[in-house]
């Protein structure tokens, strides 16, 4: 008994004894839905504890989360914060109890010394370099374009709107003439689309920009309805590269999406672990990459490996 005990041993070692908590904003998206399976996935692959709190995209859920964690005690937080604003009261009960904060996805407005670090993407690089797409793309042409924002007060929604904006900026033939919010889900990205269409008229819309994939695949589901040929009527240019992108542009119903890694918490959880380890500082920042993808990609193969990845 005693030898089989002791040949556990390094299986024991290996299981930490971290307990963290997660307040992820809910699954209104198919990337949303990603993160979680692969942040529960790299929890796990490190032998930690998770305490998992779907917010449902509500703040005053996630505040809940946060000081639950709190008198639970866990060894840390991670949150992916649904808007900027509102998180310095929590984020001091959480700095006064000594538990370090990752931000994940998102950030907030508030002192970066109340986290320790944020992994996003850079928002305003991936609006910029939607908005240079089109700039490319049209050559000069006039282009009228409705804009479906994310989340309202989300960091998303306002950097990927700057980051178009300016990369759009001094070409006076492309002009955003109808913007509105879609809160990241398919069934408003649709909604919205259809009162795009309706007060435009579809033939005076040249193309869509959606601050995520889900409100694009809404919307190209209003298009279709509308009686037109999204991806050709309608040029499309979104944000995430979920599997359901990758296949609409595969069948010309889409032009382009920027990719967004669903793993932040990997490099998340080892600044974590260098910290708790030694003590070691990480950046405010750690910036995950993005990607372009247009219809000169292998979409439909794409689409085949990301299918299977929990989105
Ligand atoms: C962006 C992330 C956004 C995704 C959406 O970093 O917060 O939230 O682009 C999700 O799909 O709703």
């Amino acid at each position: 008994l005693l030898a089989s005990a002791i040949a556990l041993m390094p299986f024991a070692a290996a299981a930490s004894d971290l307990t963290i908590g997660f307040s992820q904003i809910g699954s209104e998206s198919g990337w949303r839905a990603a993160e979680t399976t692969v942040t529960k996935q790299e929890v796990a692959a490190r032998g930690i504890q998770l305490k998992f709190a779907d917010a449902q995209q509500k703040q005053e859920n996630q505040i809940s989360a946060l000081r639950s964690f709190i008198a639970q005690g866990v060894d840390a937080i991670l949150i992916a914060p649904v808007v900027a604003t509102g998180w310095d009261e929590v984020l001091e009960e959480a700095q006064d109890a000594d538990i370090p904060v990752i931000l994940l996805d998102r950030t907030v407005d508030a002192p970066d010394d109340l986290y320790l670090t944020a992994v996003t993407s850079d928002l305003v690089h991936e609006g910029s370099v939607a908005g240079q797409w089109l700039v490319d793309d049209m050559a000069g042409a006039d282009c009228r374009i409705v804009e479906l924002q994310g989340t309202t007060g989300s960091s998303p929604a306002i950097d990927r709107k700057t980051g178009f904006e300016n990369a759009i900026s001094g070409h006076d033939n492309l002009e955003i003439v109808r913007s509105q919010t879609g809160d990241f889900t398919r069934s408003q990205g649709k909604v919205v689309m259809e009162s795009f269409l309706k007060a435009e008229g579809g033939d005076n819309i040249c193309a869509l920009y959606a601050h995520n994939d889900d409100m694009a695949v809404g919307a190209i589901q209003a298009i279709k309805e509308a009686g037109l040929k999204p991806g050709t009527d309608i040029k499309i240019v979104a944000i995430d590269a979920v599997p359901d992108a990758h296949l609409a542009i595969a069948n010309s119903e889409m032009n382009a999406t920027i990719e967004l890694t669903p793993n932040m918490a990997g490099p998340a959880l080892d600044a974590l672990a260098a910290y708790l380890a030694d003590g070691t500082v990480p950046p405010k920042w750690i910036q995950t990459e993005s990607r372009l993808y247009t219809a000169a990609d292998d979409n439909q193969a794409i689409y085949e490996v990301k299918k299977g990845l929990g989105y």
